[in-house]
């Protein structure tokens, strides 16, 4: 960092301001994660300056001996950790990791059936304003309003009666385990590709604290940087490497490959297909194991600790990492809440909530999520802690002396789990 401190000075300082906030906050995002100092350190080297389009040892530039080298690694750790038959690690993110599997299993117009964004879905699971919406039918399944459990009797009736190519699991903001096996026979029963993306729950997969989906999916795809705790960007992983696509000289893998490049994207990052390599093989050691039962547990006493205070959460609870508070009868919104969060400094965003009657962009929910506070190293004690002081905040969100409380405390509990100690 001494280069850059001399020669920008102010990216520099807006860098540093971003590590004090990191470090001086509680990061309840629950997509958001801390990579460690290695991935860090691989993420920041050399590797950026390589083009190495294509794949290993079918590049179209020279000079890639160690490039190939590392994303061989990485390939084979995620394979390893996932017991994938193929893996392709160079989707910079997990949009351009689902647009390259609707690009390579769709034409355009062709009908997907995945969960819609408001009920927990995903952008590019097909709502609007994104391309997947606007290049391909999609039609949506919601949760059952009264448990807020996906209803498969509706993803099954929607199946029979619109056929789709492609049926999509995953979610952004679905606090329960997902049944992949009730999705793939009803795939099955349609004759429809299976695809899930596991972004969210990738970390617990990794862990088998989750359900697996990819002995049963065509195709995954995952982010790498939320429970996953690598850096940011995505994988996909897929099956059937034997079977020729229909109208097709390629096999599923091979196809997801073209897409993946020279489909959408062309030079992969390679200095973060490093950093992927090295998060994987610390997603392959015991203690990521125990990092993610944690992340489990400290949810578990999260829920415990807001309903105990007399907020709703959607479903009731949690099964993951991740917990939906419905605000409804606080009488404040999402956006109130995150603003006045965001003042104590504990970060989390607001998000909508089955059925939701407010707009998008000021929704009745809130979610949260343990992964971040959990690479911290907080545990239950500390995270009843934090569950009290969200509960404080939303009591009295208007009250600026029980504010400055609360982040005083906030203050106090970062400074017992230093975060980066190694970084000056
Ligand atoms: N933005 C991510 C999330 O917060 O869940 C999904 O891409």
């Amino acid at each position: 960092m001494k280069y850059l401190q001399k020669s920008d000075p102010e990216i520099y300082q807006i860098i540093q301001n971003e590590l004090t906030r990191q470090r001086e906050g509680l990061e309840m995002i629950a997509s958001e994660n801390y990579v460690s100092p290695a991935v860090l350190a691989a993420m920041g080297t050399v590797l950026t300056n390589k083009y190495a389009e294509g794949y290993p040892d079918k590049r179209y530039y020279g000079g890639n001996e160690f490039i190939d080298q590392a994303e061989k690694l990485a390939i084979s750790r995620a394979k390893q950790i996932f017991q994938a038959e193929h893996v392709n690690v160079q989707p910079h993110s997990g949009s351009q990791a689902n647009a390259a599997v609707y690009l390579a299993l769709l034409e355009p117009g062709d009908t997907v059936l995945s969960m819609s964004l408001s009920e927990g879905g995903h952008l590019t699971h097909g709502h609007k304003v994104n391309f997947s919406g606007q290049f391909y039918n999609f039609i949506h399944y919601g949760v059952n309003i009264k448990n807020g459990l996906i209803d498969f009797d509706e993803v099954r009736e929607l199946a029979v009666k619109y056929r789709p190519k492609l049926i999509l699991a995953g979610a952004s903001a679905y606090p329960r385990t997902i049944n992949f096996s009730t999705f793939k026979a009803i795939a099955d029963e349609v004759g429809s590709y299976f695809m899930v993306d596991m972004a969210h729950i990738a970390g617990l997969v990794a862990a088998k604290l989750h359900p697996d989906p990819v002995p049963l999916a065509d195709v995954v795809t995952a982010t790498t940087h939320k429970t996953l705790r690598g850096p940011r960007g995505a994988i996909i992983l897929s099956k059937n490497i034997n079977r020729l696509e229909p109208n097709s000289k390629k096999n599923l893998a091979q196809s997801i490959d073209s897409a993946v490049f020279p489909g959408i994207q062309g030079g992969p990052l390679e200095h973060i297909i490093a950093a992927k390599a090295v998060a994987f093989k610390e997603a392959l050691s015991p203690e990521f194991k125990n990092y993610q039962q944690q992340v489990l547990a400290n949810a578990q006493i999260l829920a415990q600790t807001l309903q105990d205070n007399g907020l709703e959460l959607v479903s009731g609870g949690t099964d993951n990492h991740l917990l939906l508070i419905d605000l409804t009868n606080t009488g404040h919104s999402g956006r109130e809440v995150e603003s006045a969060l965001d003042e104590v400094g504990i970060y989390a965003n607001k998000n909508t909530i089955p059925n939701e009657q407010r707009k998008p962009t000021d929704p009745s929910g809130l979610r949260l999520g343990t992964p971040a506070i959990t690479t911290r190293g907080l545990k239950e004690t500390e995270t009843k802690l934090v569950g009290e002081l969200i509960v404080e905040v939303i009591k009295n969100i208007g009250n600026e002396n029980i504010k400055k409380k609360v982040k005083n405390t906030v203050s106090e509990l970062t400074k017992k789990f230093p975060l980066y100690p190694e970084i000056l």
